[in-house]
């Protein structure tokens, strides 16, 4: 018997026998995402006993109604109520009202805007800093990897920093990033791969969210504050570092490798941004629409609930497609195409709802001021070769992106 025998079909609800986290659909999802939308508001998938949604009116119901659709029992494949976390649950990702209002009222005063306005001038001037660089490799004849040099160099310096975090080993918060965000998924190779690693990355990580190991005044510290001042346990405040380490870094990463991606394949877009560097926001904001980095979340019914109609019982787990709701075509026109003047204002890169994205004034200050500094140097940017895939059950990755850049 397969796994799949043991969860019978609900009745009148579509069926869609894929496996969204099988190595050719997470390769290429959008053929699968229009399958998902057109079969109906919510679907049932077999393979893995869950109910899924990739219309952007049923994923935002889903997300903005906490109490019926829970993340305390994981946002991820796996029930947390019937089975053990593969890590420690996070204070904030994998929590309800009221525990999670507590961990969201401290984060979200550490990266609220007022915050990040002082930050803001040392994540220009390092932008500057690296595009400069880049300038010069480039003048030097040589071929860019966007990942490497731009995607993963930029974020892995400037929101360590910001945390307080060590220069030395930062290579493992690409490495934890592509755990926890695998474990979001199935038991599946991808998932086995990444945990082979997981004794010294987790160690690492672990160590590093202690008070000693964090610069006074940078975000880690601030949580720290926070404990001082009564508003966390001296024991929450390491795990919520842990929340900084795990989502800070390979989120950013490729959200700013998907918007190279997405500007070297549509070159009248990056013209467009050439000519006018003050785009860059907006044009980073419709890569998120695009290609959104997060791809998936899941949440868990906690009653039985209708939803777009269809009844799902309690204890489902209800996975919602950001990316798919991001290309629905109910929500946007024309959504196939990557356009930067375009105001992709409800997109779901960033979920909704009490856990939308609290580090997402960070991210969009990384993106913005990464385009924007590539914008004013190169006039050109295009594809130098094949880009290759760093396939993840959750994120929207590139390991490599070969680019070929004209300096203006
Ligand atoms: C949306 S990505 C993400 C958010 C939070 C955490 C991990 C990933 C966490 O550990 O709190």
């Amino acid at each position: 018997m397969t796994e799949q025998d043991l969860v019978a079909a609900p009745a009148g609800v579509p069926v869609l026998d894929l496996d969204p986290f099988s190595m050719a659909l997470l390769d290429d999802p959008y053929p699968y995402h229009a399958r998902l939308r057109e079969a109906g508001p919510v679907v049932w998938m077999p393979k893995h006993g869950i109910y899924v949604t990739g219309r952007h009116e049923q994923v935002r119901e889903v997300l903005n109604d906490h109490e019926a659709y829970i993340s305390s029992a994981g946002v991820g494949l796996a029930n947390f109520n019937k089975e053990p976390p593969f890590r420690p649950k996070s204070l904030i990702l994998e929590a309800d009202p009221p525990d999670h209002t507590r961990a969201r009222t401290v984060l979200s005063r550490i990266l609220s805007p007022r915050s990040v306005m002082l930050i803001r001038a040392s994540f220009v001037l390092e932008a500057d800093r690296l595009l400069d660089e880049l300038l010069a490799a480039v003048q030097a004849g040589q071929v860019v990897d966007g990942i490497g040099q731009v995607a993963e160099a930029y974020p892995l310096k400037v929101f360590p920093d910001a945390v307080g975090l060590e220069s030395q080993g930062r290579e493992n918060l690409l490495l934890y990033g592509d755990m926890v965000f695998n474990a979001v998924g199935p038991r599946n190779e991808l998932l086995a791969r990444s945990a082979e690693k997981v004794q010294p990355v987790t160690a690492w990580i672990m160590a590093h969210c202690q008070r000693h190991m964090l610069q006074a005044g940078g975000f880690g510290d601030l949580i720290y504050q926070a404990a001082d001042a009564g508003e966390i346990s001296q024991d929450e405040a390491p795990m919520l570092v842990r929340s900084f380490l795990s989502a800070g870094v390979d989120t950013t990463v490729n959200g700013i490798g998907n918007a190279l991606w997405c500007l070297a394949s549509h070159p009248e877009a990056y013209a467009k941004l050439h000519a006018d560097p003050g785009l860059a926001r907006t044009a980073f904001e419709e890569a998120l629409r695009f290609e959104s980095a997060v791809q998936t979340f899941f949440r868990t019914t906690s009653r039985d609930v209708l939803l777009a109609g269809v009844p799902i019982p309690a204890g489902s787990k209800v996975l919602a497609s950001l990316a798919a709701a991001n290309r629905d075509e109910r929500q946007w026109p024309d959504p196939e195409r990557f356009d930067i003047e375009r105001r992709p204002t409800g997109h779901m890169a960033f979920g909704s709802g009490i856990h939308g994205c609290v580090g997402q004034v960070v991210a969009r200050l990384e993106g913005e001021l990464i385009l924007a500094a590539l914008a004013k140097r190169f006039k050109r940017l295009e594809l130098a070769g094949q880009p290759t895939r760093r396939l993840n059950n959750t994120l929207r990755a590139l390991s490599s992106l070969p680019l070929r850049l004209t300096p203006a």
